[in-house]
């Protein structure tokens, strides 16, 4: 019996040693110490085992039982151990590689421009204002003092649904259903898409954008204009801009002007910037012509205002000093990704 105990501790340590999943090991375990294993066999031999012997082979056997337990426990942690690094080293992660890339979008430059300027009547009050695209003549032109043949309403320059209906060229008439809503003082910008039947180049494109620009209360002067559009543009432009009036005519304001500000790349000296000139044009403005107030039933005897329209494009193009519209539009991303 001996022998047969000596023989099976070798075996099984010999199978312990080479098994390689713990699946294995959990089968020698079953085969030698289970129910039905060989040395529990063995065991069962036992009775035929003279008395006086019983308790040293008692011993033999109670050894081989805790040398296989013993040895199938290190095999196992062993195992458990080894599989665990190799599935660490598996899964490192090299945290030196570069990252993916994500694809992050942001804002057009428009808007970033459209939002700066926003951002800036705010911070003085005004409140911004949306209306319709598609708009009735009346609004577009006649409530806004430009008459029936005015060149602006050629077909050459305007796009027309119908004899009365248009694109409209300009937002001023948000603003003309603001002041027929009849609610004074009015402090508003209109931001918003226009259209006007231009030919597509570096200045030009048929679909633009405006910010225009209201006050309507008792006592507003030509001077509220000035400081409005001087705090405006030096928050823009930055405090050292100074600002030029030139006379100009527009249907819907009487005085109307147009004003410069100096370039903010020179500071006046003249650059490629401003194209040598010092002073770059940004805004149409002027105090809002009576005939437009009482058309839209402001009472002139009691109110007055002031009125500016100012294009996006061209302030976007200026902030990052892009040279041609067109490429605001052509959303190639390389080009937009640089703002
Ligand atoms: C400009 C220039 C000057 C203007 C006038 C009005 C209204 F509705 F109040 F009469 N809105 N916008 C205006 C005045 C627009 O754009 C160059």
């Amino acid at each position: 019996m001996e022998e047969q105990l000596k023989q099976l501790i070798d075996e099984t340590l010999d199978k312990i040693k080479t098994a390689s999943t713990p699946d294995e090991l959990s089968g020698i375990r079953v085969s030698v110490l289970g129910k039905k294993g060989a040395l529990t066999g063995l065991l069962k031999g036992m009775k035929n085992v003279a008395p006086e012997e019983r308790a040293a082979v008692g011993k033999i056997v109670n050894d081989a039982k805790s040398a296989i337990s013993g040895a199938l426990e290190n095999a196992e942690s062993e195992l458990k151990k080894n599989l665990r690094s190799a599935r660490l080293r598996e899964e490192t992660i090299d945290v030196t590689l570069p990252a993916k890339k994500k694809d992050l979008g942001h804002r057009h430059p428009n808007r970033v421009a459209l939002e700066e300027v926003e951002r800036i009547f705010i911070g003085m009050g005004y409140e911004v204002v949306h209306g319709p695209e598609v708009e009735f003549d009346y609004y577009n032109f006649e409530a806004l003092n430009i008459p029936a043949d005015h060149p602006a309403k050629d077909e050459q320059d305007t796009f027309y649904i119908n004899d009365k209906i248009v694109l409209r060229t300009q937002t001023s008439p948000v603003q003309v259903r603001v002041m027929e809503k009849g609610k004074i003082p009015i402090r508003m910008i209109a931001p918003g898409r226009v259209f006007r039947a231009d030919e597509v180049d570096a200045t030009h494109s048929p679909c633009f954008h405006q910010i225009e620009g209201m006050v309507i209360d008792e006592g507003i002067t030509f001077a509220d204009l000035k400081g409005t559009l001087e705090s405006f543009a030096k928050r823009l432009f930055g405090e050292d801009t100074r600002l030029k009036f030139r006379p100009h005519h527009f249907p819907f304001t009487e005085p109307s002007a147009e004003v410069d500000v100096t370039c903010f790349k020179c500071g006046g000296k003249g650059c490629r910037m401003c194209k040598g000139e010092g002073w770059i044009e940004i805004l149409g403005c002027g105090m809002i012509h009576p005939k437009v107030l009482e058309r839209c039933n402001v009472d002139t005897s009691k109110y007055s205002g002031f009125a500016f329209g100012i294009g996006l494009e061209r302030i976007a193009l200026l902030k990052y000093e892009i040279d041609d519209m067109r490429l605001l539009y052509e959303n190639d991303v390389r080009f937009l990704g640089q703002f």
